[in-house]
């Protein structure tokens, strides 16, 4: 078990300093698990949904819900970590590792870039690098249970090594690409890359 500062640790109602070397600077530590959002939570029934990858990719593929399903998926736990400084550690979930739907699109030598795109048009970019080596998922199942719309349900990306704006909701697809194009929050004054463990919080971080 790791150590918790409990006597300095209380910074509010609910907010804890949290384990030594898990909590980012500028960081606290909640067990909640706040709903951010930048519009209307979009509903798309399941017979509708696919997940396409495209872009710099030698075979594009879209996959339906149920061909989805049958990917292999696995559990993960990881500790996310929101701009607005939260972060809540041990989430856990259930879902389908990048690693292995990048396997199946082959992706070409000259992508570095990933953009994903979701209902309701946000979009998020991270580099390709970042989101491979199983760092990043598409998760459909938060604490054993479907993943709740609010919090991306159907089925979210999850990149728990960058910040939690990086993780987009209502995910529908990824493309590839060789330059980078800054995505919704990037483009808004959010740090392109947003390693907080950096504090890349904002542009010029
Ligand atoms: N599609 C979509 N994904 C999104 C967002 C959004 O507004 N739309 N917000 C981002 C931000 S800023 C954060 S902090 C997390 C919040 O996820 P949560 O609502 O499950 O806590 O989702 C990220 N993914
Ligand atoms: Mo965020």
């Amino acid at each position: 078990m790791s150590t918790i500062f409990q006597s300095r640790g209380f910074t509010g109602k609910g907010r804890q300093a949290g384990p030594a070397g898990r909590v980012p600077p500028g960081q606290y530590v909640t067990s909640d698990f706040p709903v951010l959002s930048a519009g209307p939570t979009p509903h798309i029934p399941l017979e509708r949904w696919t997940f396409e990858i495209n872009g710099l990719v030698k075979a594009p593929r879209r996959w339906s819900w149920a061909e989805f399903m049958q990917l292999p998926a696995r559990q993960y736990t990881v500790d996310i970590h929101c701009v607005t400084k939260w972060s809540k550690l041990d989430t856990s979930w259930e879902g389908v590792s990048l690693d292995t739907l990048l396997q199946v699109v082959e992706v070409e030598p000259r992508a570095h870039v990933v953009v994903a795109f979701c209902d309701g048009g946000y979009t998020t970019n991270m580099p390709l690098d970042e989101v491979m080596g199983d760092k990043a998922f598409v998760a459909y199942k938060y604490e054993a249970a479907p993943l709740p719309p609010e919090h991306g349900g159907p089925a979210r990306l999850v990149v728990p090594k960058l910040y939690f704006w990086k993780s987009a909701k209502w995910v529908r697809g990824l493309v590839l690409a060789e330059k980078d194009e800054p995505g919704f929050w990037e483009s808004l004054g959010y740090n392109n890359h947003g390693d907080p463990w950096k504090e890349e919080r904002y542009h010029g971080d």
